[in-house]
């Protein structure tokens, strides 16, 4: 029976996991051997891979009957996302791991029917850690955080760039000249559930990106709406896990006035 204190427990056994695979990320050698996945700026290292073995082997053998999701997946759009169902990015901020800007984070969320109801986000590079159970806020290094209601134009708007995909870059250009005239400042850090997470504790006053993944998203949106943030596609449709979609996000306030940029 899934009860609030299986959730908190799962929460704790998942904390615990992502601080053991940190180390994995941490201490990585520098004989990276990168594959290409989708084309040469879509990578992938062996340590993507062992982080998300040792988590899906461990989160398997307490939990043996919650499928996976998981990005070196190789079954995106098989998966049966109804009952319980771990979401992982072993390294969000692959590209920032192999170029050793020491910004990456292992996400791993756990959903229910198609939602999040706990999600952790961890940076192992400075110990950063975000996470939430549904209902109960979200947390940062253990503080309870809320976000402000600060504008765009008070703020640092993160974005993506969505490399990968060369029919975005025309409007990833659009996109960031409009925004750029309207807030404080923009940032491309590289990883999207960071980003995201920096949304809930007031870093960024928004974030967005013209195609992401579940696994980018999945933990960071319910500890973005616990601290009662927005998140969204840019029509403004709650985000699902069968797809790729645009993000954006925000406060109460700054949500829509980026979303508005996104629209015109
Ligand atoms: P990654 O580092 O785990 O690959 C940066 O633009 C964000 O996009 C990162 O969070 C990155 O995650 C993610 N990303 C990388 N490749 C992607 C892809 N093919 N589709 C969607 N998101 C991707
Ligand atoms: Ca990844």
């Amino acid at each position: 029976m899934e009860t609030l204190t299986y959730r908190k427990k799962l929460l704790a056994f998942i904390i615990k996991l992502v601080k053991k695979a940190g180390k994995i990320v941490v201490n990585a050698n520098t004989d990276l051997s990168i594959d290409e996945k989708l084309n040469f700026k879509d990578l992938v290292t062996q340590y993507d891979k062992a982080v998300q073995d040792y988590l899906e082997n461990s989160l398997s053998k307490k939990y043996p009957f919650v499928k996976f999701l998981a990005e070196e997946g190789d079954d995106f759009g098989k998966v049966d996302l109804s009952g319980e169902l771990f979401i992982i990015d072993p390294i969000d901020g692959t590209s920032n791991f192999i170029n050793k800007l020491n910004a990456s984070a292992i996400s791993v969320a756990y959903a229910v029917d198609g939602e999040t109801v706990v999600g952790v986000v961890y940076n192992p590079f400075n110990k950063d850690l975000f996470y939430a159970i549904k209902g109960f806020g979200a947390f940062y290094n253990g503080k309870k955080t809320v976000v402000n209601e600060r504008s765009i134009k008070e703020g640092l708007v993160g974005f993506g760039t969505a490399v990968y995909y060369d029919e975005l870059i025309e409007k990833t250009k659009q996109t960031f000249s409009k925004v750029l005239v309207n807030c404080n400042d923009m940032r491309r850090l590289g990883g999207a559930s960071l980003d995201i997470c920096y949304v809930a504790t007031n870093k960024f006053s928004a974030f967005y990106e013209c195609r992401l993944a579940p696994w980018d998203y999945a933990s960071a949106m319910l500890i973005l709406k616990e601290s009662g943030g927005i998140i969204t596609d840019f029509d403004g449709n709650e985000l699902t896990f069968d797809k790729k979609t645009s993000v954006v996000t925000g406060n109460q306030k700054s949500y829509y006035e980026l979303k508005k940029l996104l629209d015109d």
